[in-house]
């Protein structure tokens, strides 16, 4: 089968949406580190968009930690398939990545973090794609950082994490007397940009002191919220597409039709006519940064915790658990919302019916242990700072307890099977996972929550619960 290309856009049915602009003619006004599935669903369609508009606003995208996206998409010309799943599955070939660099080519992506068209440089790394610690602070003992602050030492250096290569690069901009960019973090942390602001200047501060007053008068790092479902890429997704378009895409993605991207209005230099792409500015994101990391995010992890430890699957399966689904219902609507003060405009029952809505598209099947991954490194936003305001608001935190208790309980049978998940501290956890107190002692996970004896208790009755086949903690 002919392979999706920049020569063969043209074969591709008139039903399939394609660039809608020329593409020889675009410029690469941002970089990208992380050009994995989130981004390429999300933010690369919306600069797709933009692009008919304005050609300043292509992507390079790097990709630190494997070839595999340079492998798929270098052959195709940056090109790649969207499949947009709703009630009717829309195919649109997206053509915003230019191409994507990796590690193996540093100079490049030094040449393009001080390209002068470069004005944004954005991420999708992951949680733990941050080196920060519990705290939300730069963690200077992250072996990733420990090799920057080695390597730094000679002019000509090499970075290792996401953090260094924005240091290195912005020195070197600095250098060169270019104009600052704007940074900007795509990823579900709470005050994603202020953060990596305080980690870049934090490490700058280490390395070269003047890059660090420079990029405090320069560079802009805005917070953001980015919303999409997103499943990982499978044969069937290929499948779909090669019968759709007729062309062989190496690495299409799938989402679903809904998204939404909010953006503090707050840049260094000029701002992309994102607009027309749905993108909504706004001088304060936090709150929609709540609502959508606590409600979303965190059923979205109580799902996949206690749905696979009911031998469930997918996020369409676990809503389809009566039990389940009434329990996440309950956890948004009574113990999280409380919690959150609503962005003006925003009707918080409305937005969890939507979310719920959301979970239940049939079209999508989105795999719980896909959302599993990571979980010392995602639950801290998504369910104990929660937690920690319920406890200090005097709030039960009963059921808040219980997909923490289930996290536990899926670490146990992990450690109990011989089994590894995915998670940056995965050895340490499954070290501990025979004795549940323990794993709570972890304060880079849980903070001083896990020594507070009233969430301990919690947690005891939600495992008590779970063994006894129950959602619902019996109060003591
Ligand atoms: C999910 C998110 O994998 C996960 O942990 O909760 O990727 C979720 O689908 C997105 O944040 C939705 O915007």
């Amino acid at each position: 089968m002919t392979r999706l290309s920049q020569n063969t856009l043209s074969a591709l049915p008139a039903g399939v949406i394609r660039p809608q602009y020329d593409r020889s003619s675009v410029k690469r006004g941002v970089v990208h580190f992380g050009p994995g599935a989130f981004h390429r669903a999300h933010q690369a369609a919306a600069f797709d968009t933009l692009l008919a508009q304005d050609p300043r606003w292509g992507l390079t995208g790097v990709s630190l930690n494997s070839r595999g996206v340079a492998d798929a998409l270098n052959p195709q010309d940056g090109l790649y398939t969207l499949a947009l799943l709703d009630t009717e599955v829309a195919y649109r070939v997206i053509g915003s990545i230019g191409g994507i660099l990796t590690k193996d080519d540093p100079a490049a992506i030094l040449g393009a973090l001080t390209h002068a068209a470069t004005r944004i440089v954005s991420s999708t790394v992951t949680e733990k794609g941050y080196c920060l610690g519990a705290d939300g602070a730069l963690d200077f003992a992250n072996p990733a950082i420990k090799a920057d602050l080695d390597a730094s030492r000679s002019e000509d250096w090499t970075p290792d994490s996401f953090t260094g290569w924005l240091v290195r690069g912005l020195q070197a901009r600095r250098l060169a007397a270019l104009p600052g960019v704007t940074v900007l973090c795509c990823d579900n942390l709470t005050d994603n940009g202020r953060k990596l602001e305080a980690a870049t200047l934090a490490l700058a501060e280490a390395i070269d002191p003047d890059t660090a007053r420079w990029i405090a008068d320069h560079v802009a790092f805005p917070n953001a919220m980015v919303d999409s479902i997103t499943p990982a890429t499978d044969d069937a997704l290929r499948a779909r597409i090669a019968a759709a378009t007729g062309l062989e895409d190496a690495w299409p993605i799938q989402r679903e039709r809904f998204t939404q991207w909010v953006i503090e209005d707050r840049f260094a230099g000029e701002r992309p006519a994102l607009d027309v792409a749905g993108v909504t500015f706004a001088s304060e994101v936090r709150p929609f940064e709540k609502a959508k990391l606590r409600l979303l995010n965190g059923a979205h992890s109580s799902l996949a915790y206690i749905g696979l430890g009911r031998g469930l699957e997918t996020v369409g399966e676990a809503m389809a658990d009566r039990e389940l689904a009434a329990f996440a219902e309950r956890l948004m609507r009574e113990d999280i919302a409380p919690s959150i003060a609503p962005p003006a405009g925003l009707d918080l029952g409305g937005y969890i019916s939507d979310v719920l809505a959301r979970f239940r598209n049939p079209e999508i099947r989105h795999l719980l242990s896909q959302i599993a991954w990571d979980g010392s490194q995602k639950l801290p936003y998504r369910l104990l700072d929660t937690t920690r305001e319920a406890l200090a608001a005097g709030c039960p935190i009963e059921r808040l307890a219980l997909p923490i208790a289930a996290w536990l309980r899926f670490l146990a049978s992990a450690e109990r099977d011989g089994r590894t998940i995915t998670d940056p501290l995965a050895a340490p956890l499954l070290e501990r996972a025979g004795d549940w107190r323990s794993v709570l002692a972890m304060r880079e996970v849980f903070g001083d929550l896990g020594s507070d004896g009233r969430f301990v208790g919690a947690v005891e009755a939600g495992l008590a619960a779970l063994e006894a086949g129950r959602l619902e903690p019996v109060a003591a």
